[in-house]
């Protein structure tokens, strides 16, 4: 073997640790563990790009390393595998979405393999494997059987909450629930039917079912969750989304805000997700008080985070959906009000909160009373005032909230200056002249005696909706007698996903469940038509692959107290508010249950940046049919005869070219598969060939023209048809798409790795620019000769180490080991570069040496450190190697080159021996020209030599 052969030695050596189960994860609890997580792809149908990868490489590397350092790595690698895309697909295709999941795993996970992860196969999960939502499921039904006890701030079983109400009915009970609830005593409780305490518990329980206002997106016939909602529109598809409401299965997760919000504080996470979080659970200090109505019963609650401007409020303002409002407006106002109500429900919530501007509204004809002033203000309705949040009703302050006072100069109300430009409070009876903060306390206590008020809490994340009507998710493992749920029991679990003749909605409306034939408990009772959400599954999996093929539990105590949490956990920030909310909420409802020990999943966490794609676009003469995206795209229907003309990009001014649509007229940019352009230029007779229908397009170049894949001369040589690169989000719909694959196929795994990793910083956004990959490849060529003589033949001696190469190596050591620690993988790639090229010009064939370097290296490529280090003569896997010694000994600096200046003034500098005698220096430096120069024939008056720092001269 003369150069390296990637392709036999990264099979062989793919092959020999599946075979010999390397990378298993061991049940040995006396080793020290660590555990590394990537988030789980969803198994989509393009299989993997170039970006993929980055994070998984990374941990991959983090993996390695920690194993040579003798841990029990715990690395695995899964599929969150329920999802809507295989469901549309089934929809258009009839499909089973099963059948397409599984074939989209096994191509990731054959793509997977051909980069070398060091997983642990044997443990991977799948969600939508029924012995995997089995627990997904069971998990459920805890949520279900538990409620939340605001008293020692924690879950408990939904029995010792029926115990309470027993011993004492609900009166004293302090828990987490539906608003709402009527008080009832220990005797009332006893005398509940069956049915009625079931309903009363359901408004307790963490799983619960209710009547929610919910974002119904009509083209996808389901619900989404507010994360799954962007600006109106779903994300996924980008279809319009409307509140409607609906019997819902919700999770209280509410109950947990403060809990997710302080135990951010101990994560070693990115402070941008933690500010995501935080801002998404919403903390507001403030007060929550009563405005009597006139002549009714009822008082409009409002909360406010500026009780100190009570004197300022001239007016309160209700949410258009907001139970009084039908019951407070008065007959003359009755009309305005109602069509009023009917515009604002259509608008979608942000909309509603950023619109600042657009003011609407409407005047109920109520009044309530000050409870301050007991002066009476008029009741609006008004949309910026948001059903779900707070109250669903303000009391405004004109003077100090800009909504409010938008509304009160468009529709003519009253405006009070309560707070001065120093911050204190004027116009306010006993609160005048107090700080905002002293004003708001005092204002509390006020409140208190009067019982009109009191201080409040509030947070802004709404529980979370569980339920969605679509087939491809876990089944709610709940039927229905007398319109009240209840829970499977466990030993019918996992209630499997029924067949149906269509995944759509039925007829009417109902879910793809509901076209099962017999979709029924044994004793005829309905099941749950919904299924879960796709957070269900990605909530709880990092604890299955503690013990993935458990099946008498979701994990075993004594293998989650020993693997506990995950170390490192990679992924995209997209997740935010989502899944990382979630999941940490399902983590500290299973601490609190006693089922883990932890109560947070994730204790680091990295978010990988994006690989983004080059595209390459060429002007093209517009389309007469108007619906040409992409060039060469073998779907477009061309009109008969239609002519194109293309025109290579230097023959017009930047000026012409500018932006996404050129200033050109009759041009327009599209797409060319990037395959086809090398350094900007098109490849255009493969172009044509590739893609007939520009067979008999003309391409203008500078010199002439291209037809028929010639070159025809009009003016010159200059016969580049140059391309538009531009940097974008890789997409097929861009054609700029990078198959790791094909990288492979050309120069093999290691040299991907190595290029992802060198591409720069984990954590930033970066192009996939090929240009650099030769080097890559060629470093690895470089190392391979380092242990090969020009014949190919090994030629590694034990023999004592030289002192150069030790150095060179303990620096590479030393720098490998703190840029994996600091997760700066493309730092140490240069590292590896450095310490190859110094060792290769200083002929090193040294085994000690080099097997240290292997070892290095080997956590970033693999494969070639695999077959280096069994020609170094080792047994097994150079995983199991160790990870060598950093000796600082080595790194030592034998010399040190001094500044040397004559009256404070820099004037050479000269390198001697650390031990050099402070004589020879004296003699050295004076003797030196330059020196002797700026002495000129002055005597010395002192010559000063701090050793490793300066020599100075006074004359
Ligand atoms: C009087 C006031 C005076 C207010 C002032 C603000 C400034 P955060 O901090 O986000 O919690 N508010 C309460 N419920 C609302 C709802 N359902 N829809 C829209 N706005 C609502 O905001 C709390 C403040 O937002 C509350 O304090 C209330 O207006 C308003 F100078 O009350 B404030």
């Amino acid at each position: 073997m003369s150069e390296y052969q990637f392709r036999e030695t990264e099979k062989k050596w793919q092959a020999y640790w599946e075979e010999n189960q390397v990378f298993k994860a061991k049940d040995d609890f006396n080793q020290p563990k660590y555990y590394t997580l990537d988030m789980f792809p969803y198994p989509s149908g393009a299989g993997l790009h170039v970006g993929h990868p980055l994070g998984y490489i990374a941990s991959d590397i983090v993996a390695r390393y920690k194993k040579q350092q003798g841990f029990n790595v715990l690395h695995p690698m899964g599929f969150d595998s329920f999802g809507l895309p295989a469901e549309q697909y089934a929809i258009q295709t009839g499909q089973h979405p099963a059948i397409t999941t599984e074939q989209n795993i096994n191509r990731y996970i054959e793509q997977l393999k051909n980069i070398g992860f060091a997983y642990d196969w044997e443990r991977e999960v799948r969600t939508s494997d029924p012995s995997f939502y089995k627990w997904t499921q069971w998990i459920f039904s805890l949520l279900f059987n538990s409620w939340y006890d605001l008293v020692d701030n924690r879950a408990r079983h939904i029995l010792v909450l029926e115990e309470h109400f027993e011993k004492t009915g609900n009166q004293l009970v302090k828990a987490a629930s539906d608003e709402e609830i009527e008080h009832f005593s220990a005797e009332d409780w006893f005398n509940y039917s069956e049915e009625e305490k079931q309903e009363i518990l359901l408004k307790y329980r963490i799983a619960y079912l209710s009547e929610a206002v919910v974002n119904w997106c009509p083209a996808l016939g389901t619900v989404l969750s507010n994360d799954e909602v962007k600006d109106g529109y779903s994300e996924r598809g980008g279809h319009p989304v409307e509140r409607k409401k609906m019997m819902q299965w919700s999770m209280r997760i509410s109950a947990f805000a403060d809990r997710l919000l302080r135990g951010l504080e101990d994560l070693d996470w990115p402070e941008p997700v933690k500010e995501m979080q935080r801002n998404w659970i919403g903390k507001s200090v403030g007060a929550q008080l009563a405005f009597q109505l006139v002549d009714q019963e009822e008082k409009i609650e409002v909360f406010t985070t500026r009780i100190d401007t009570i004197y300022g409020v001239t007016f309160m303002v209700l949410a258009p959906e907001h139970e009084l409002v039908e019951k407070i407006t008065t007959t003359e106002q009755k009309q305005e009000v109602e069509a009023y109500v009917s515009i604002a429900k259509n608008r979608s919530e942000r909309e509603r909160m950023t619109e600042v501007k657009r003011v609407s509204g409407a005047f109920t004809g109520a009044y309530a009373i000050h409870p301050f002033t007991n002066e009476k203000i008029p009741v609006w309705i008004g949309d910026y005032v948001l059903a779900g949040y707070g109250t669903g009703a303000v009391m405004a302050v004109p003077s100090d909230d800009d909504r409010d006072k938008a509304f009160a100069e468009h529709f003519n109300l009253a405006i009070v200056e309560v707070v001065n430009e120093h911050e204190k409070i004027i116009n306010s009876d006993f609160l005048t002249g107090l700080s905002i903060k002293d004003a708001q306390m005092k204002a509390i206590d006020f409140m208190k005696d009067k019982e009109i008020g009191y201080a409040k809490i509030n947070y802004r994340m709404r529980d979370a909706i569980f339920s969605r009507q679509r087939y491809w998710g876990e089944p709610v493992p709940v039927y229905f007698k007398n319109d009240i749920p209840y829970l499977l029991e466990e030993d019918q679990l996992p209630l499997e996903l029924p067949e149906v003749d269509k995944y759509l909605p039925t007829e009417d409306g109902e879910p793809p469940l509901a076209r099962a034939s017999n979709w029924k408990t044994n004793e005829g009772y309905e099941l749950e038509k919904s299924t879960m959400p796709g957070w269900a599954g990605s909530s709880w999996y990092m604890f299955r692959y503690m013990d993935a093929h458990n099946n008498d539990a979701f994990v075993d105590e004594e293998k989650q107290q020993y693997w506990q949490n995950v170390d490192l956990y990679i992924g995209g920030s997209e997740h935010a508010t989502g899944h990382l909310l979630y999941s940490r909420f399902w983590t500290k409802f299973l601490y609190d249950l006693g089922y883990v020990s932890v109560d947070e999943p994730f204790q680091k966490m990295i978010n990988q940046g994006m690989i983004q794609g080059i595209s390459e676009k060429l002007l093209r003469t517009k389309s007469r049919t108007n619906n040409i995206g992409v060039a060469g795209s073998k779907g477009v229907q061309l009109l008969d005869k239609e002519e194109f003309e293309f025109a290579s990009l230097d023959i017009f001014s930047k000026e012409d070219l500018n932006g996404e649509t050129p200033q050109l007229e009759n041009y327009t940019y599209v797409y060319a598969n990037i395959n086809f352009v090398k350094n900007g230029v098109l490849d255009v007779p493969n172009f044509i060939k590739e893609f007939p229908e520009y067979q008999n397009a003309i391409f203008h170049t500078k010199g002439g023209y291209w037809q028929n894949g010639e070159y025809i001369k009009t003016v010159s040589d200059e016969k580049d048809f140059k391309t538009k690169s531009e940097v974008e989000k890789m997409s097929k719909s861009k054609y700029n798409v990078v198959n790791p694959d094909d990288v492979i196929e050309k120069y093999g795994a290691d040299t991907l790795r190595l290029y992802e990793m060198f591409l720069g910083p984990l954590e930033q956004f970066k192009p996939w620019n090929t240009n650099g990959i030769d080097g890559t490849a060629k470093f690895l060529k470089k190392l391979w000769r380092l242990f090969h003589d020009t014949d190919g033949n090994f030629k590694v001696v034990d023999a004592e180490p030289d002192k150069k190469a030790l150095k060179a190596l303990h620096q590479a050591i030393q720098k490998a080991e703190y840029d994996i620690e600091n997760f700066s993988f493309n730092t140490s790639v240069s590292t590896f570069m450095i310490c190859v090229n110094t060792l290769t010009e200083l002929k090193c064939n040294n085994k000690t040496v080099l097997s240290d370097l292997i070892r290095i290296i080997a956590p970033y490529a693999p494969h070639i450190c695999e077959e280096l280090w069994s020609l170094l003569g080792n047994e097994g896997s150079v995983s199991e190697g160790g990870w060598p010694t950093f000796n600082p000994d080595f790194i030592q600096e034998e010399e040190h080159t001094y500044p040397v200046s004559v009256n404070g003034k820099h004037r050479d500098n000269m390198t001697f021996a650390l031990d050099a005698p402070k004589e020879e220096i004296e003699k050295a430096v004076l003797a030196n020209p330059k020196v002797q120069k700026w002495i000129e024939d002055r005597p010395i008056k002192k010559m000063i030599i701090v050793p490793k720092k300066i020599v100075n001269i006074v004359v």
